[in-house]
């Protein structure tokens, strides 16, 4: 078969069909002629004929059935995939194909099967089953990641934690390159910092959690998992896309009774070229369907990059209905400081997870007054009080506000 084979406009997908939403710019080439080579080079096809082909092998052809200026719809047979086996089904539909001579090709969305998507056990306990576990009904949940981001020693780290909890964090995390350095070896950490866990919680009476960075070598995180799990522990964090899928996959599989909050890093590698790469609403789309409880899906405000638009449509694909899979609780942290949580909760509304690390540990007063100011930024939001009001008689947030502003 040519590559031209596997366009047809005329096409209707199947109901069980995986279909791919990309943006394709053919270069030199005719736009048919190079959205075929895709739709082969990531189904059956290859660059020449083959005396080795099949009758048969036809029913499980890509097909593009739809071309809207450089928009182009694929419609993936089924049973191409093995289910249950996520880098299989990206070797195919996000493989080979970004590498193709004189193309540039985005892979903007994806839109997996009903039977296929229940091939993947989805999260544990999504926005629902964190609310219960924290204890936490309506408002945003508040935290931070312990900074500096490496080279404290564990009980620094411990007390930064501790500090955090008390003034009103609900929940802590280990930054996504700490690991178990020499500095702050990972089973002290636990045991250290979950201690401290429990003091805040004695004293404030508040749930408070700690999501500990397990990501390794895979054996080796869920040697890590299993530690946290023993120790007490109620989270984990993996750094999905450095740790990758598959070893996502293995730890969602056991089925620990830990909430997996997956860490980002990395995505703008993929993401951050609006004409090449896969984009974020695919990856949350895919961490979803694997399981993961929490996000990172940007903040449409602070320090990185990406627009309102793209942000929304990272929440979409973390709380869109998808079968009978559990949503993602969409976290917002880069750059955060409590004069954007007003403008955060407008956005998000109130299934928001709240991070901030410079914008707590960076308050005039310390860390225990910066999670003071982040929980009075979201009483006086909820209680739809402006900032500077609430501010008037709220000293930990009029000092949050004198140094960072308002959004
Ligand atoms: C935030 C932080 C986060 C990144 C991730 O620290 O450490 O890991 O911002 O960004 P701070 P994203 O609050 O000091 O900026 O989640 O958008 O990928
Ligand atoms: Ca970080």
């Amino acid at each position: 078969m040519k590559y031209e084979d596997f366009v047809d406009l005329n096409h209707k997908p199947e109901s069980e069909d995986l279909i791919c939403d990309f943006r394709l710019e053919p270069g030199e080439m005719d736009y048919a002629f190079a959205a075929g080579g895709v739709a082969a080079e990531s189904s059956v096809g290859t660059w020449t004929d083959i005396s080795t082909e099949k009758p048969y092998v036809e029913r499980l052809c890509a097909t593009v059935f739809e071309i809207a200026g450089k928009n182009m719809k694929i419609a993936y047979p089924s049973g191409l995939f093995e289910p249950g086996n996520m880098a299989n089904i990206l070797s195919s539909v996000a493989g080979n194909v970004f590498g193709l001579k004189g193309i540039n090709l985005r892979l903007n969305d994806i839109h997996f099967p009903p039977a296929l998507a229940a091939s993947f056990k989805g999260p544990k306990y999504g926005i629902k089953g964190v609310r219960k576990l924290l204890g936490v009904e309506r408002r945003p949940l508040v935290g931070t990641i312990v900074k500096p981001k490496l080279g404290l020693n564990t009980k620094d780290h411990a007390q930064v934690a501790y500090d955090a909890w008390a003034g009103g964090c609900d929940i802590v995390k280990d930054d996504e390159n700490l690991s178990s350095q020499k500095f702050n070896p990972f089973e002290d950490r636990i045991i250290q910092t979950l201690a401290m866990r429990d003091k805040a919680e004695s004293e404030t009476g508040e749930k408070k959690v700690y999501m500990a960075n397990v990501t390794a070598e895979t054996e080796e995180m869920i040697r890590r998992a299993e530690f946290v799990q023993e120790s007490g522990g109620r989270y984990i964090m993996v750094d999905i896309l450095t740790a990758g899928f598959s070893a996502l996959q293995t730890i969602r599989n056991h089925d620990f009774n830990l909430v997996i909050h997956a860490h980002r890093a990395g995505h703008a590698a993929f993401t951050k070229n609006p004409v090449h790469g896969i984009s974020m609403p695919v990856i949350a789309m895919v961490a979803r369907l694997i399981g993961v409880d929490q996000l990172h899906v940007g903040t449409a405000v602070g320090k990185m990059s990406e627009g309102r638009g793209e942000v929304e449509d990272n929440i979409n694909a973390c709380k869109q209905p998808l079968g009978g899979i559990k949503n993602v609780f969409p976290v917002a942290s880069g750059g955060l400081h409590p004069g954007h949580v007003p403008a955060l909760v407008e956005f998000f509304g109130t299934d928001l997870i709240c991070q901030a690390g410079g914008g707590i540990h960076g308050h005039p007063g310390g860390t225990v007054k910066g999670a003071v100011a982040m929980r009075q930024a979201v009483d006086a939001t909820m209680a739809g009080v402006s900032l500077d009001e609430y501010a008037k008689d709220h000293r930990e947030l009029k000092q949050a506000i004198e140094k960072w502003g308002e959004d």
